[in-house]
């Protein structure tokens, strides 16, 4: 999760978060590297003369060059990018469907692939009720249990106004929208607990609409949600 002084994205707990964080730093990589290099040329150019050519007209070779190596990067960063939206959406085959509906101002979550059917209500807890401690703003009353290295499908709507369902740790943030239905893969590849916020200003208690979901183990999540 967020925490204070931190510069970049959060660890991911997904493979589409980790191909995600993977393709941001190295795109970041790509424009640091291009600003330097940029930069250097443009004070060697004003200031030490060097790359200044009298009575220069043309250079097959360097017309080659500033077209070629552009390409490339542009295609080092497409290629990459057109990968990760498909592997975002891909999937065919799910495990588990997890249904979710945005409220003002809470979340409800329904899971029918089980014997019998499991709906709750997911509230902020007050931070003045966290008397074991816990992150305030963030905290739930029902958290959503998952298992992990499975294929979740999680369908969002929204029973109101436009709300959305974000998750940072997993590289995840689905709008729920009245009258429309969202989807998109959930899958972590190790056990943990993340939390979210609603990310779409939905009304006066916009902030006070916190997801929390941890991923356990396919027998504890049974454990969970059949009796
Ligand atoms: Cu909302």
């Amino acid at each position: 999760m967020t925490m204070y002084n931190m510069l970049l994205l959060q660890d991911m707990v997904s493979w589409v978060g980790i191909e995600a964080t993977l393709f941001h730093d190295y795109s970041m990589l790509l424009l640091c590297l291009i600003m330097v290099g940029f930069c250097l040329f443009m004070y060697l150019m004003c200031f030490s003369g060097k790359f200044i050519i009298k009575g220069y007209s043309s250079s097959d070779y360097l017309e080659f060059t500033w077209t070629i190596v552009p390409a490339f990067l542009l295609y080092s960063l497409g290629v990459p990018s057109l990968y990760l939206m498909y592997f975002m959406e891909g999937a065919s085959k799910y495990d588990l469907t997890l249904k979710v509906m945005g409220h003002q101002w809470y979340w409800s979550y329904e899971l029918n692939d089980l014997d019998s059917e499991v709906a709750f209500d997911s509230y902020m807890i007050n931070f003045l009720d966290l008397n074991y401690g816990g992150f305030r703003l963030l905290e739930v009353d029902n958290v959503v249990s998952l298992p992990f290295m499975s294929k979740v499908r999680v369908l969002v709507s929204s029973g109101d106004v436009l709300h959305s369902w974000a998750l940072p740790s997993l590289g995840l943030k689905i709008d729920a929208c009245p009258g429309r239905l969202n989807f998109m893969n959930v899958s972590s590849v190790q056990p943990s607990l993340v939390f979210g916020e609603c990310s779409e200003i939905c009304g006066v208690n916009h902030s006070f609409m916190p997801i929390s979901v941890e991923f356990v183990s396919w027998d504890d999540f049974l454990s969970c949600y059949v009796s």
